[in-house]
């Protein structure tokens, strides 16, 4: 009788355990994946200015100002700007501050785990344009940052976990230039910070209706084993 009890406590457990690993995850999704690659136009040596409209070839808009692509082979006229493995990557700054926008929207549930990752990048810039560069990174009301790159950073990666504490829907991933010409001859407002490789992520969550769901079956399927081994 004791061993009988031992297995089917083993039974139960076991079924509970496989229940658990094949949970799956509640609307983990990749919602923007965007390294400036599928914008056309851009030779090796040069860039290319875009106003505002949908950025073609991108996930993102230009609501205000302009934006550059810039593409493997640019260099400032002085030849400070060395850039390598980003392939085509944006300044912020076209030849304006401006404000860059994803084109879609998206709606977030309570208790949903976001990740935002992107890589901003120095301008080596021996100080023309001031010693660092600053962009305001927003995604709706669920979060809103500061981010500065000094002008001789390599590409920096920074990464954001945001949870959902309340529904919201309607929201657009944003960047916003807050560079100004402190000076007459600065010219901050038309260079950095440099942007790349954006990603925003619905991380893998199990929803806890599905966790109840899958170990209820779980103890069902303990049942049944009991019940077949009490026959
Ligand atoms: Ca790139
Ligand atoms: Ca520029």
């Amino acid at each position: 009788m004791k061993d009988t009890l031992l297995k089917m406590g083993i039974a139960l457990a076991g079924s509970s355990l496989i229940a658990v690993g094949a949970i799956p995850a509640a609307s983990a999704a990749v919602l923007i994946n965007e390294s400036f690659e599928g914008v056309a136009g851009i030779d090796a040596e040069g860039f290319k200015t875009f106003g505002p409209g949908v950025l073609s070839g991108t996930a993102f808009t230009v609501e205000e100002g302009s934006i550059d692509i810039l593409g493997p082979g640019f260099e400032l006229p002085a030849g400070e700007l060395v850039v390598s493995g980003q392939g085509q990557y944006l300044d912020t700054s076209g030849n304006d501050r401006s404000i860059l926008s994803s084109t879609n929207a998206f709606s977030f549930d309570v208790g949903d785990v976001l990740d935002l990752s992107f890589t901003l990048i120095g301008y080596n810039d021996s100080g023309r344009f001031g010693d660092s560069a600053r962009v305001l990174v927003s995604l709706g009301d669920l979060f809103e940052e500061q981010f500065e790159i000094g002008a001789d950073a390599n590409p920096t990666i920074f990464s954001r976990t945001i949870n959902v504490s309340s529904a919201a829907s309607d929201v657009k991933l944003t960047f916003s230039t807050l560079n100004v010409d402190v000076e007459p001859d600065n010219q901050s407002r038309f260079v950095g910070p440099f942007l790349d490789d954006v990603s925003l992520k619905v991380v893998d969550v199990p929803e806890p209706s599905v966790l109840l769901g899958f170990l209820a079956l779980g103890a069902i399927a303990g049942r049944q084993r009991q019940r077949k081994a009490i026959q």
